[in-house]
C-alpha cells in the first residue's frame, strides 16, 4: 500500500504518505491496492474511449462508469475491497466493449485500429489475491526511480484533479446533466496518464487545463442542482432536534436526499441533514418537505461521536465516511459510490430498509427546549439578486473587503486557523463560505452590514461555481480583474475535489490564495516553488497576520 492523495497523508515516515498497516483515513492495504488497480483499469477504458469518440463512436455507458468508478477511489468514500474486486472486473469488461467499438469504427472507415499498450492491454487477475499481486506495478509512485519525484508529483496532481472532476461530474450525472466535452476531457486526461508522461512543463500546463475542465463541470453541477431543485434561497435551518423518529443523511448527493424525502413522506419519520448536506435546506423543492426538519451535528470528522448519539439510522451518500463505531454499525447505511465492509449498502435509491430501521428506533423523545438556527442559501442567485446593494455598500465604504473562507474540514491539526481567520475578519468585511470547513465558525453571529449578512454560506464544496460567479460579477461591477478585487481566499483542503477547485481558481486568475492546513505531500519543494512563482499561492500562516496582509493588499 502507498497512498498520499489527501491532506491526512502520513508525514512521519521517510516517504511521505500512508504505507500501512492502515491509512490515516482507515483505508486498509487491500483496498488501497485495489483502488490503484481500478484506476489502472479505468485508464485502459479511456485509451479506447478517446479513440472511439474521435471516430464518432463514443460508448455512452463508458463515461458514467468512469465517473462512478473513479469516485469510489476518493478519500473517505469506499473502503470495501469486495466492491473493488467487482469494479475492476467490470472495468475490464467495459474496456473490452469500448475497444471492440473503436476497432469496428476504425475498420468501418478503412483504418487499421491502433495496437495500444499499457492499461489498454492489461488483463486483471481472476481473484482478490491475484489482483493484489498485480497491484504494486500500478502504485501512484510507480516509476519514481526512473522519472523522479517532480514527474511523479505532477502525474499525481493530474490524477487527483481528475478524481475531483469525476466526483463532481457524477453528482451532475445523477441529476441528468451530461456534457460530451466533459466526458471527452476526462477520458483524454486519463489516456494521457496511461502514456506515463514525463514533461513537467506540459504536465503543469495540463493540470491548469484540468482546472478549466472542472469549471465546466462545476457549472454543469450548478445547473443540475438549481435546475432540479430551484435556486438556493436564504433559509434558517434548525440545528436542534425535534421530537420524533429520525433519519440522518450525510454526504453531498441531493438526488439521494430527494428520493429519501419522497419515500419518507407521511411515514412520521423526520429527516436531518449532516455535514455537507446542510445546504440542501436552501433548495425550494427540498425544503418544501416539512419533515426535512433540521441539521444535526457538524463536519465529517466528528461523525463517530455524533452518529453514536443520533437516535436513528444514518445514510452516507458520498464522502466522508469514517469507520463506524460498533454503537451505530448496524444502523448506518451506504449508497452510491460509498462503501464500508459489513455495512448495509442500499442500491437503486430503495431506502425501505433505512426507513424500517428508523421506525424501529425511538428517535428524539422531546424537542430541544431552546431552538437554534443557522442561515444557509446564499448561492449565486440569492447573492446576485442583491448585487446592486452589495456594490453600493462597497462604493460607500461600508464593505471594505470580502473573504472566501472555506473548503474541506478534517481531523488534521492547524484547521482552527480558518475559524480564527473568519472571526478575525473586521466588521466592515463580508465572509463567504462553502464546504464543510464552515462548521468551524458558522455557529457564530457575524451580524450584518446595511442588511447584508456578514456571513454568507454559498453551499457545499460542490457549489464553488457560485463563488466564481459572484467574484466575476463583482469584477464586472468594479471593472477590474479577479486578482484586483478586494477579495481574499483562504482555502482548506482535504481531498481531491478541493484539488480540482484549486486548479479552477488558478486557471481563472485568482492569486494569493492562502492554502492549508498543509500542502499536498506529492508536491516536491520545486513544484511548490513553481506554484508560488506562477500563481502567488501561499500557505496559511498566522490568521491575524494573514487577514491584516489581505486588507493591506486591497
Ligand atoms: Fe468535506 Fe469531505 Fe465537501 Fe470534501 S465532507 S472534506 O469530501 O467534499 O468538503
Ligand atoms: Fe492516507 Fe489520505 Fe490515502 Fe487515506 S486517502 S490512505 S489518509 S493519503
Amino acid at each position: 500500500m502507498f497512498c498520499y492523495q489527501c491532506e491526512q497523508a502520513d508525514r512521519t515516515g521517510e516517504m511521505l504518505g500512508c504505507a500501512g498497516p492502515l491509512g490515516n483515513c482507515g483505508k486498509d492495504p487491500a483496498t488501497a491496492d485495489l483502488q490503484d488497480v481500478l484506476i489502472h483499469a479505468v485508464k485502459g477504458i479511456a485509451q479506447y474511449a478517446t479513440r472511439a469518440r474521435a471516430l464518432g463512436a463514443p460508448d455512452e455507458e463508458a463515461a458514467p462508469f468512469i465517473l462512478y468508478a473513479v469516485f469510489t477511489t476518493l478519500t473517505n468514500v469506499n473502503f470495501n475491497p469486495t466492491r473493488f474486486v467487482a469494479l475492476i472486473q467490470q472495468a475490464a469488461a467495459v474496456r473490452d466493449r469500448v475497444r471492440a467499438r473503436y476497432e469496428d469504427a476504425a475498420r468501418a472507415r478503412g483504418q487499421q485500429p491502433e495496437q495500444l499498450t499499457g492499461p489498454a492491454r492489461w488483463e486483471p487477475a481472476a481473484d482478490l489475491d491475484g489482483l493484489l499481486r498485480q497491484a504494486p506495478s500500478y502504485r501512484v509512485d510507480a516509476g519514481l526511480g526512473a522519472v523522479g519525484p517532480d514527474v511523479v508529483g505532477l502525474r499525481s496532481l493530474h490524477l487527483y484533479a481528475i478524481k475531483g472532476i469525476c466526483a463532481y461530474s457524477y453528482h451532475a450525472h445523477v441529476l441528468g446533466q451530461q456534457n460530451d466535452d466533459v466526458s471527452a476531457g476526462v477520458e483524454e486526461a486519463l489516456a494521457y496518464l496511461a502514456e506515463q508522461p514525463t514533461e513537467t512543463e506540459e504536465l503543469l500546463a495540463r493540470a491548469v487545463g484540468l482546472g478549466r475542465l472542472n469549471l465546466t463541470v462545476m457549472e454543469m453541477l450548478d445547473a443540475a442542482n438549481t435546475g432540479t431543485f430551484g435556486p438556493q434561497q436564504p433559509t434558517a435551518v434548525r440545528t436542534t432536534p425535534v421530537a420524533g423518529k429520525a433519519i440522518l443523511v450525510s454526504g453531498h448527493d441531493l438526488r439521494d436526499l430527494a428520493a429519501l424525502l419522497e419515500q419518507t413522506k407521511d411515514t412520521g419519520v423526520n429527516v436531518y441533514t449532516h455535514g455537507e448536506m446542510l445546504p440542501a435546506h436552501a433548495y425550494p423543492l427540498l425544503k418544501a418537505y416539512p419533515h426535512l426538519v433540521g441539521n444535526y451535528g457538524g463536519a465529517w470528522q466528528d461523525q463517530q461521536r455524533e452518529f453514536t448519539k443520533f437516535p436513528g439510522p444514518i445514510l452516507m451518500t458520498s464522502n466522508c465516511i469514517i469507520e463506524p463505531y460498533p454503537a451505530y454499525r448496524r444502523r448506518i447505511f451506504t449508497t452510491g459510490p460509498v462503501g464500508w465492509p459489513g455495512v448495509r449498502h442500499l442500491a437503486d435509491r430503495d431506502f425501505s430498509a433505512l426507513i424500517k430501521a428508523a421506525q424501529a428506533m425511538p428517535g428524539f423523545r422531546a424537542d430541544e427546549p431552546e431552538e437554534r438556527f443557522i442561515t444557509v442559501g446564499f448561492g449565486r442567485d440569492a447573492l446576485l439578486s442583491v448585487a446592486d446593494k452589495v456594490t453600493d455598500a462597497v462604493r460607500q465604504g461600508a464593505i471594505r473587503h470580502f473573504f472566501l473562507v472555506g473548503g474541506c474540514d478534517g481531523p488534521t491539526v492547524g484547521r482552527e486557523y480558518y475559524r480564527d481567520f473568519a472571526l478575525g475578519a473586521p466588521d466592515d468585511s463580508v465572509v463567504m463560505t462553502l464546504g464543510c470547513a464552515k462548521y468551524r465558525f458558522n455557529g457564530h453571529d457575524f451580524g450584518e452590514i446595511d442588511g447584508i449578512p456578514r456571513l454568507l454560506d454559498l453551499g457545499q464544496c460542490n457549489d464553488a461555481f457560485s463563488a466564481v460567479k459572484i467574484a466575476q460579477a463583482l469584477a464586472g461591477a468594479f471593472e477590474c480583474g479577479l486578482d484586483e478585487l478586494p477579495l481574499t481566499l483562504a482555502l482548506s483542503w482535504t481531498e481531491q475535489k478541493a484539488v480540482a477547485v484549486l486548479l479552477s481558481l488558478l486557471a481563472l486568475g485568482f492569486r494569493n490564495i492562502h492554502l492549508g492546513p498543509s500542502l499536498p505531500v506529492y508536491l516536491t519543494p520545486g513544484l511548490v516553488a513553481a506554484l508560488v512563482d506562477t500563481f502567488g499561492l501561499r500557505t496559511i500562516g498566522d490568521p491575524a497576520i494573514d487577514v491584516a496582509a489581505a486588507l493591506e493588499r486591497s
